[in-house]
């Protein structure tokens, strides 16, 4: 059946794209928290990997692996001459994650390719799904790691070089869980669909956010140096607590972020003392930071005064110290035509939209440069990601997917 212009008037099946990316949500899961952790290039990881090739080779796509583990399924067209419209997202997760971040741009991309192929619609380019690797940089950094060498942004050696805080590097589990290729699959267009992850979409009640941009993100390592010594016989004032300086710099950081405004964001998320014991002075601690801006000079001046911050906190108490920086991506604008495809498909199927700019990162950041690229995003219950809680409704995942469906349909 056809639309009045001539293009296929389907929709997605929104029962079949909920069990898969419940059925994705249940490796890794742990019942005690209620959420999942696959991390990049883990066993459970592994077993998402597994599940989306098998369904990718039941749809009779053709499965290709690069370098890095990044993983794509080609629908083919039938002009073999164009570049594919690639659509996808990433299945790696943070630490107890929920459900949705990642892969329901992967399934709905599947939920597409289901789609078109029940009602066996040809269309004259291919269409390529993608799953990139290691888009959390929960374990191994930087993120986006998949998209990083997709586009050539950051060489092969350097990513596969990188240790987790076991000191296992993302070459040998890369080997270990047998993703390592040496095909790949270049894109003429990318749409990547995601979960907002903030609250914006959920408090105004609207379907659709077409992403027009995402800020830009700088990760930052780094460690104090003190001096372990008793608790209970150390005088307040001959003490060289590590922990307190990272305390400090913490709380520097979030009043950086708020004197910038302008959406700056903060973030100390992970911090380990050492010997991290009762009653013995933190001789050591390590930690994160995470900064975001949209604005370049903010983003700039930003991230100049987050490494200025860690001298001070540090030098203020006589610590030594060391940081390095472990990750970053500017801020990228979507394209004009790509942004206004996603606007129109929406409003022809009766969703109503707004434009804006994603919190967090994704691939589509690294694609952008590369190739003509746009986000959909559905709303997220009470704006929770990254966490168990992570929640959105049947209705807006089969929303954003037949949002997908009809995109992909005008660029095929
Ligand atoms: O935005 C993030 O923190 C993630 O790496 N995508
Ligand atoms: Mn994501
Ligand atoms: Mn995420």
């Amino acid at each position: 059946m056809n639309d009045d212009k001539g293009r296929p008037d389907l929709r997605i099946n929104g029962e079949r794209l909920v069990s898969s990316i419940k059925e994705m949500g249940s490796i890794g899961f742990d019942p005690e928290t209620g959420g999942r952790t696959r991390l990049a290039l883990s066993d459970a990881d592994k077993k998402g990997r597994d599940l989306l090739c098998r369904w990718m080779h039941e749809e009779g796509l053709d499965v290709k692996i690069d370098q890095i583990g990044n993983i794509f399924g080609v629908r083919e067209g039938t002009d073999p001459s164009e570049l594919p419209v690639m659509v996808g997202s990433h299945i790696d997760t943070v630490r107890d994650a929920g459900m949705f971040d990642g892969v329901y741009g992967v399934f709905g991309g599947l939920e597409v390719i289901r789609t078109l192929n029940e009602n066996k619609v040809r269309t004259r380019k291919p269409l390529a799904l993608a799953a990139f690797t290691n888009e959390e940089g929960a374990r191994f950094q930087p993120d986006m790691m998949g998209s990083l060498f997709y586009t050539g942004t950051v060489g092969l050696e350097e990513l596969l070089s990188s240790k987790d805080e076991n000191g296992l590097t993302a070459a040998d589990e890369l080997d270990r869980i047998g993703y390592r290729g040496s095909g790949t699959v270049r894109a003429g267009r990318y749409i990547e669909l995601h979960i907002e992850q903030g609250p914006r979409l959920y408090a105004e009640g609207l379907p659709i956010g077409v992403v027009r941009g995402i800020q830009g993100l700088a990760w930052w390592a780094g460690e104090y140096c003190g001096e372990s010594n008793h608790a209970g016989s150390t005088p307040m004032d001959m003490r060289k607590d590590a922990l307190l300086g990272v305390a400090e710099l913490a709380a520097e950081a979030e009043k950086l972020a708020l004197r910038l405004g302008n959406g700056s964001v903060a973030t100390m998320g992970k911090i380990s003392p050492k010997p991290d014991i009762i009653n013995i002075i933190p001789g050591k601690c390590s930690f994160t930071l995470d900064f975001r801006q949209f604005e370049k000079s903010l983003f700039e001046e930003g991230k100049g005064e987050i490494e200025r911050l860690i001298t001070a906190c540090a030098e203020k108490r006589g610590l030594k110290y060391n940081f390095r920086k472990v990750a970053e991506a500017p801020a990228v604008v979507f394209d004009s035509g790509m942004v206004e495809l996603a606007e129109r498909v929406s409003a022809r199927l009766g969703l109503a939209s707004k434009r804006m700019v994603s919190g967090a990162s994704h691939d589509a950041q690294f694609l952008s440069p590369f190739c003509p690229t746009v986000m959909i995003f559905v709303p997220s219950k009470d704006g929770r990601s990254h966490c168990p809680e992570e929640w959105t409704e049947a209705e807006d995942l089969e929303n954003g997917c037949n949002v997908l469906l009809h995109s992909v349909l005008e660029l095929v």
